[in-house]
C-alpha cells in the first residue's frame, strides 16, 4: 500500500511507523487509521520484523488525538458508535499482535493519541511529552478504549481525574502514575526506543508472542484461570525449537541463535 499519512520504515529487524501529518499534530483521521491498520498487517506478516515502534513526525506531537474535523461531522449516535468501534478494532490489533509494539511518545499524546499509546505494549516518553484525555473539553468521552485502558494502567481514581478534567500531564507525572514506563531526554528518544526494540527483537519470537498473550489474557481474568492459561502458553513454548536452543546455549555458555520456530 502507498502511504500518504504515515511513514513505514525498517531498521535491522525493527519496523517503525511514523505518523506524518505534522500540520495537524499527527491527528488521526480516517485515512490515517486505515493506513495504520495496513502498516500493522504489513509488519506483522514480515518475518524479518521482530519488534515495532510507533512514533510521530516532528518534535511537537506523537498524535494529538482523533481528527476533530471528522468528530465534528459525525451525524448520529449510530455513526459515533460505529466510528469508535472501528477504531477500537485497529487498536486491539496492535494490542494482540504477536510482536511487541513500543510507543515512542515524542510530544503530545492526547485523546486518541494517548489511547493509541496505551494499546501498545510499552510506552517510552520524551521528557518534553504531554499526555492526556481532553475529550471532555469537546463535549465527548474517549472512544478508542481510553475509559478502559487508562484505569487498568493507572487506577480508577487517576483515570477519572484525567478523563473528567481533561488535564494534560507531563511525561514525569505520567511516569509517576504508571501511564508511561520510561522517560528519556527528547534527543535520545528514538535511540533509546530502538535499543529497547533491539533487545526484545533478539529474544525468541514465539516466547515474546506467548508471554505478551499470557499477560494480556491473564490480567483480564481471575488468578486461578490466568495461571492455568499461563501453563498452557508455557506448554506451547516448550514445544519450540527455540526452547531447545535457548536452554542448550545457556548450558554450553554461548549466545542463543533463535529462529522463531
Ligand atoms: N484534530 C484536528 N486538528 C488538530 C488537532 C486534532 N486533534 N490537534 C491539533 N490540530 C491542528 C490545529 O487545529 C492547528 O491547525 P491550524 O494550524 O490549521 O490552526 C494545528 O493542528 C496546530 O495546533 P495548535 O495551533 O492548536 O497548536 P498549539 O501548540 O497551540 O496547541 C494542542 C497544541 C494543545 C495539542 C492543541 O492543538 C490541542 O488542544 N489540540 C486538540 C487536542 C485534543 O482535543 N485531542 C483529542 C481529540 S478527541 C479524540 O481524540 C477522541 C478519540 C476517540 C474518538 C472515538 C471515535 C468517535
Amino acid at each position: 500500500m502507498e502511504y500518504q499519512n504515515i511513514l513505514v520504515t525498517r531498521e535491522e529487524n525493527i519496523g517503525i511507523v511514523t505518523f506524518n501529518r505534522a500540520k495537524v499534530l499527527n491527528a488521526l483521521n480516517h485515512a490515517t487509521m486505515v493506513e495504520l491498520s495496513a502498516a500493522i498487517d504489513e509488519l506483522d506478516s514480515d518475518r524479518t520484523v521482530r519488534c515495532i515502534i510507533l512514533t510521530g513526525a516532528g518534535e511537537k506531537a506523537f498524535v494529538a488525538g482523533a481528527d476533530i474535523n471528522e468528530l465534528r461531522a459525525i451525524a448520529s449516535a449510530a455513526e459515533g458508535t460505529e466510528f469508535a468501534a472501528w477504531g477500537q478494532t485497529i487498536f486491539f490489533k496492535i494490542e494482540t499482535l504477536s510482536k511487541a509494539v513500543i510507543a515512542a511518545v515524542n510530544g503530545y499524546a492526547l485523546g486518541g493519541g494517548c489511547e493509541l499509546a496505551m494499546a501498545c505494549d510499552i510506552r517510552m516518553a520524551a521528557d518534553s511529552a504531554k499526555l492526556g484525555q481532553p475529550e471532555i473539553n469537546l463535549g465527548i468521552i474517549p472512544g478508542y478504549g481510553g475509559t478502559q485502558r487508562l484505569p487498568r494502567l493507572v487506577g480508577k481514581g487517576r483515570a477519572k481525574w484525567l478523563i473528567l478534567t481533561g488535564d494534560m500531564i507531563s511525561a514525569q507525572e505520567a511516569l509517576r502514575i504508571g501511564l508511561v514506563d520510561f522517560v528519556v531526554p527528547v534527543a535520545e528518544l528514538m535511540n533509546k526506543a530502538k535499543e529497547l526494540a533491539r533487545k526484545i527483537a533478539s529474544k525468541a519470537p514465539l516466547a515474546v508472542a506467548w508471554a505478551k498473550k499470557s499477560i494480556n489474557v491473564g490480567t483480564e481474568i481471575d488468578l486461578v484461570a490466568a495461571c492455568a492459561y499461563e501453563a498452557s502458553q508455557f506448554g506451547l513454548v516448550c514445544g519450540t525449537e527455540d526452547r531447545v536452543e535457548g536452554t542448550t546455549a545457556f548450558l554450553e555458555k554461548r549466545p542463543a541463535q533463535f529462529t522463531g520456530r
